[in-house]
């Protein structure tokens, strides 16, 4: 009798659906299918090019293909699951729906220590990877932040650090990570979920099987209920730890494990903001993947932050330019703008904000802009809403491209004056993502003084 192997699917070609392509091919899967309903997905011409026997159906054609013979269909995190059409056959014939998460959870052979959260996931995963290798340990590091997972099983790591968002969350069946931390939840994605709930459900899908669950003592919402928690239960938030594998912070100013002081605040580039909170969770799993952190002091001063989070990219005339385009919800930029005000004495800020707010109530802003807030510019898409939201509170201003936000901007700002690109939406509307708008940003500072 001759066995023929079940046909395999991949919805979607953009960063995740390649890295599938590469696996499953890698891993001798013969008859490959990718589908995607962009005409010209990102990662089609290279991956024609790499796999010329796989069978690529993209665009319309993706609505009017027969999905008989599939045994299993692995689904882009960018595609919800319930409302896509071309997927609509596929679960009507019951074909297994899975992931590359998924995958990855049964493959890797090495603990998982993944992160989840609205906010600081990217930067905690890079810290944590940063601190690891630092002390000795072989670490992977990838998921949302934009390597993808599957690649991380290419190195022989002693350990993976995962992001995962929501959308990544949602679509896990059994699977199960080691430690599984949620950092904080606040509304996002609105446009994608029905509810905050089932947002936050899909957070705290991490904890289902996880040996231990990490939350934040600050954020309740964080909280692992009693039948989701780990078999181990921990913390960290910016009071003293509570146990002795709990991070926190001691007398205010040091950064501890139980009780042991690691470094102090003063050591630290940072305050004790969201980035000291960053830095604690980076200690419990540093420590959970057991490396000894008596000498993380050093490398967690080390730590370079991400692009595109909190990044002074320039002075001109005296203003100081920051980009944080990866703010892309209203808790966020709320962050970052009252952070900046708190840190900036009584220099004026003007902020740049819109985008495509998600279908998110922007009104929580409002409280954001105290009177050290000059002024607003609003761009993109959801402009409109902004200025609805913030109306009454200080100068607003509209711009149509962000030259013109950043040329409107320049034409207000005084030496000593701030200005922040922290959005508080999505950038899809305008650009392909975060990074090239937060690079336009960048471009249009420097062309400033050219
Ligand atoms: N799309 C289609 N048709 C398709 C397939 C995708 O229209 O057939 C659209 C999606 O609706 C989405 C876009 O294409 O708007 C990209 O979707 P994708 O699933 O192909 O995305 P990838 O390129 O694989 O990137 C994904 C993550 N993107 C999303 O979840 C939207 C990346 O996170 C992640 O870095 C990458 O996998 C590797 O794991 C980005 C992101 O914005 C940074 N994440 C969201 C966030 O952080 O808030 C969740």
């Amino acid at each position: 009798m001759t066995v023929v192997a079940e046909r395999q699917a991949i919805l979607g070609l953009g960063v995740t659906g390649y890295s599938l392509l590469r696996h499953l091919a890698h891993a001798g899967a013969a008859n490959l299918l990718v589908v995607d309903t962009r005409e010209q997905p990102p990662m089609l011409a290279a991956a024609a090019n790499d796999y010329p026997q796989v069978e690529f159906v993209c665009g319309r054609a993706s609505r009017h293909m027969s999905w008989q013979g599939i045994g299993r269909v692995y689904v882009s995190p960018g595609i919800a699951i319930d409302d896509s059409c071309v997927l609509a056959p596929a679960r009507r014939l019951g074909i297994p729906i899975d992931s590359d998460i998924g995958l990855f959870l049964r493959s890797a052979r090495a603990p998982v220590f993944a992160v989840t959260g609205t906010n600081g996931k990217s930067t905690v995963c890079s810290l944590a990877g940063h601190l690891l290798r630092g002390l000795g340990i072989n670490v992977a590091v990838g998921g949302n932040l934009g390597f993808p997972a599957l690649d991380m099983l290419m190195s022989a790591a002693a350990a993976h650090i995962l992001e995962l968002s929501s959308f990544q969350l949602e679509r896990l069946a059994g699977e199960s990570v080691h430690l599984g931390a949620i950092l904080n939840i606040a509304p996002d994605h609105g446009d994608r979920y029905r509810s905050f709930e089932d947002y936050a459900n899909a957070k705290h899908r991490i904890f289902k099987g996880a040996d231990t669950s990490l939350e934040n003592r600050q954020d309740p919402l964080t909280a692992a209920s009693a039948v989701e928690g780990g078999h181990v239960r921990l913390s960290f938030g910016m009071d003293a730890p509570k146990g002795a594998r709990d991070a926190g912070l001691v007398d205010g100013k040091w950064l501890a494990l139980g009780s042991h002081r690691i470094t102090s605040l003063e050591a630290l580039p940072f305050g004790s903001g969201h980035q000291c909170a960053n830095a604690l969770v980076a200690l419990v799993i540093a420590s959970e993947a057991g490396a000894d952190v008596r000498a993380a002091g050093d490398f967690l001063a080390s730590f370079d932050g991400l692009p595109h989070r909190m990044k002074l990219i320039g002075v001109q005339d005296g203003v100081r330019w920051i980009d944080d385009s990866k703010a892309t919800n209203v808790a966020a930029a709320h962050s970052a703008i009252t952070s900046l005000a708190s840190a900036s004495g009584d220099g004026r800020i003007f902020v740049i904000l819109g985008g495509d707010a998600k279908g998110a109530d922007i009104s929580p802003l409002r409280e954001s802009i105290s009177e050290q807030i000059a002024g607003v510019c609003v761009l993109g898409k959801d402009a409109p809403r902004f200025v609805d939201a913030l109306e009454g509170t200080t100068e607003i201003f509209s711009a149509q491209s962000m030259d013109e936000a950043v040329y409107l901007c320049s034409g207000r700002a005084k030496n000593g004056d701030q200005v922040l690109l922290s959005p508080a939406a999505a950038s899809f509307d305008m650009f392909e993502n975060f990074e090239v708008r937060g690079r336009a940003f960048q471009a249009a500072v420097t062309g400033l003084s050219q």
